[in-house]
């Protein structure tokens, strides 16, 4: 198969980042974006000896700087076979009486309406070619609510709904629509979620097996190299210490 377009969001930390290595060494070019530009750059200077790569830094919740950034991508990098995204996390851990407006509009802006903008800019081209792939990150906390989860799991509920609806929409167009909902991933995630607090971080995967990145990029490896008439559409993955969302065997 001739190399293919991918476009990664969040490229510069955790899932995002394993799965530019893993498809970088699998027969795709990347569009790595993030805001970062020091981790891009390094990633990219990495990855440049196996494949092409280019880079955008911009934050997904600015509509206008994502579209211009995302539109205006040079003629040979137009054609965006795969889209993943996968930028996101969650901001604080507190209940609904307590929570903070700031962290909710983080966690709203960033993954849903990020989403939103990311992939309002990309789907033109995938509908003109009427071939496409769309891989959106969600959560078991957008298939299960749990205590202090509200604002994060409503965002990844949206995720799962919107998987769903895009799904409906492009089927017309052949776009496949893939939701890849993972459980505890050990990343920046807790780091980002608890404003910097490595403590509170490391407790979260205290004697847990967590998943790494690494697991959630072979997924997405499978799922883009599905036969043309074969779409994953859905797929949970938890680690084998985690039965839900908050039923965790620790050593
Ligand atoms: P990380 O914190 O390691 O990575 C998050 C990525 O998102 C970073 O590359 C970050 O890049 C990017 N990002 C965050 N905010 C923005 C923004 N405003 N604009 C652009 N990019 C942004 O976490 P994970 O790898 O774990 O998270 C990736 C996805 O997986 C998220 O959607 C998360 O909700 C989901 N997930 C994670 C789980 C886990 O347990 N870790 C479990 C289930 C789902 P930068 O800061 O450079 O912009
Ligand atoms: C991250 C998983 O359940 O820790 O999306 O919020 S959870």
């Amino acid at each position: 198969m001739s190399k293919r377009i991918a476009l990664i969001t969040g490229a510069t930390s955790g899932i995002g980042e394993a799965t530019a290595r893993l498809l970088a060494a699998n027969n795709f070019d990347l569009i790595l974006c993030g805001r970062r530009k020091d981790r891009l750059h390094k990633l990219s200077a990495e990855l440049a000896t196996l494949t092409r790569i280019h880079t955008l830094a911009f934050d997904v919740r600015d509509q206008k700087e994502t579209t211009i950034q995302l539109t205006s991508l040079p003629d040979d990098w137009k054609d965006i076979d795969v889209l993943i995204n996968n930028a996101g996390n969650a901001h604080g851990l507190d209940s609904i009486q307590n929570g903070s407006v700031e962290d909710w509009d983080a966690m709203l802006d960033i993954n849903v309406k990020g989403l939103l903008y990311v992939t309002k800019a990309i789907l033109p081209v995938m509908v003109q070619r009427n071939k496409g792939h769309i891989i959106n990150i969600g959560s078991i906390a957008g298939k299960e609510v749990y205590a202090n989860g509200n604002v994060y799991c409503a965002s990844k509920f949206a995720v799962d709904a919107l998987t769903k609806g895009m799904r409906i929409d492009l089927n017309a167009h052949g776009i496949k629509v893939t939701g890849i909902h993972p459980g505890m991933v050990e990343t920046e995630f807790s780091l980002v979620r608890f404003k910097g607090d490595t403590e509170k971080a490391a407790n979260v995967y205290k004697g847990v097996e967590a998943l790494r990145g690494e697991d959630i990029a072979d997924l997405i490896l499978f799922a883009v190299t599905r036969p043309a008439h074969v779409v994953v559409a859905d797929l949970v993955v938890l680690p084998t210490a985690q039965a839900s969302a908050t039923v965790v065997k620790r050593l």
